[in-house]
C-alpha cells in the first residue's frame, strides 16, 4: 500500500486555493469538442511547462514499482520490466491544464487503463480509483473516466522515456480531464467502492475536471 504522508503547503498550493476561492479563469462559456479543439479560457503553448508540488522525487527504473490494489480480483504489482512486458499502447493527445495552457499533439506510449483493468479485474461494485504517487500526491478518478479509451500509464513522451519532472519513469496520461488529474510518478492505482477526493480535490479544484465545461473548481 502507498503511504499516505501529506506533501507540504508551497506557496503554488496557497496561490491555487485562491484562485479556487475566486473562480479565476472561468469565462462561463460552454464548448464541445466537436465544435472546438482549444477548451473554453485556455491558450495553446508549444512548449510543455511543468507543474507540480516542487519535489520531483527521482526514482530510478530499477527501483520504481507500481502497486494496483483495493477492490480488484486480481491485485498487480509490477516492476519496470513486468511493466514494459505489457501490451504497449501509443496514443496521440491534448493536454489542457486548468491553469489556462493547453498543448496539442502530445505523444504516449505505455501500458493502456483498460489492459491494466483487464489484468487487475475491479469488484463489480468498484466505481472510483484514487492514484498515489511517489510524491504524496494523491487524485481521484470514477472508473469510466480512469477507463477512458484513450488513458494510459505512459513511460514515454515522443518516443523519449519521461523525463524526471514530467513524472517518470510511469505517469498517468488522461487527455479528457484537466491535467491535474494525470498523476506524475505514479506509486499505486487504489479501486475503490465510493469515492475519495486527491489532493487538489480536497483544495477547491473540481472533483471531476472536465475542460469542455471548464469543471474547474468545485461548487461550494
Ligand atoms: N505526482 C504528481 N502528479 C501531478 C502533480 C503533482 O504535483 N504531483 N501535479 C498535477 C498538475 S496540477 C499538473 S498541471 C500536471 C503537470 O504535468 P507536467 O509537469 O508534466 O506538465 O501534473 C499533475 N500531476
Ligand atoms: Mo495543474
Amino acid at each position: 500500500m502507498a503511504e499516505d504522508r501529506e506533501p507540504p503547503e508551497s506557496k503554488l498550493t496557497r496561490t491555487k486555493q485562491r484562485w479556487a476561492q475566486e473562480g479565476r479563469f472561468l469565462t462561463g462559456k460552454i464548448s464541445r469538442p466537436e465544435e472546438a479543439r482549444l477548451p473554453p479560457g485556455q491558450h495553446l503553448t508549444k512548449d510543455w511547462p511543468v507543474l507540480d508540488l516542487g519535489l520531483e522525487p527521482e526514482i530510478p527504473r530499477e527501483r520504481w514499482r507500481l502497486d494496483v490494489y483495493g477492490a480488484v480480483e486480481q491485485p498487480v504489482f509490477w516492476d519496470y520490466t513486468q511493466f514494459l512486458a505489457q501490451r504497449q499502447t501509443q496514443f496521440v493527445s491534448d493536454i489542457h491544464c486548468v491553469t489556462t495552457w493547453s498543448r496539442y499533439d502530445n505523444q504516449w506510449d505505455g501500458v493502456s487503463t483498460r489492459d491494466l483493468l483487464a489484468a487487475c479485474q475491479p469488484h463489480d461494485d468498484t466505481g472510483f480509483v484514487v492514484l498515489h504517487s511517489y510524491d504524496g500526491y494523491t487524485t481521484n478518478l470514477a472508473l469510466e473516466d480512469f477507463a477512458a479509451e484513450d488513458a494510459l500509464l505512459a513511460h514515454s513522451w515522443s518516443g523519449k522515456p519521461l523525463d524526471v519532472e514530467h513524472g517518470g519513469p510511469v505517469r498517468l496520461v488522461v487527455p479528457h480531464l484537466y491535467f491535474w488529474k494525470s498523476a506524475k510518478w505514479l506509486q499505486a492505482i487504489e479501486f475503490l467502492t465510493h469515492d475519495a477526493p486527491g489532493y487538489w480535490e480536497v483544495r477547491g479544484y473540481h472533483n471531476r475536471g472536465d475542460p469542455w465545461a471548464e469543471q474547474r473548481y468545485s461548487e461550494d
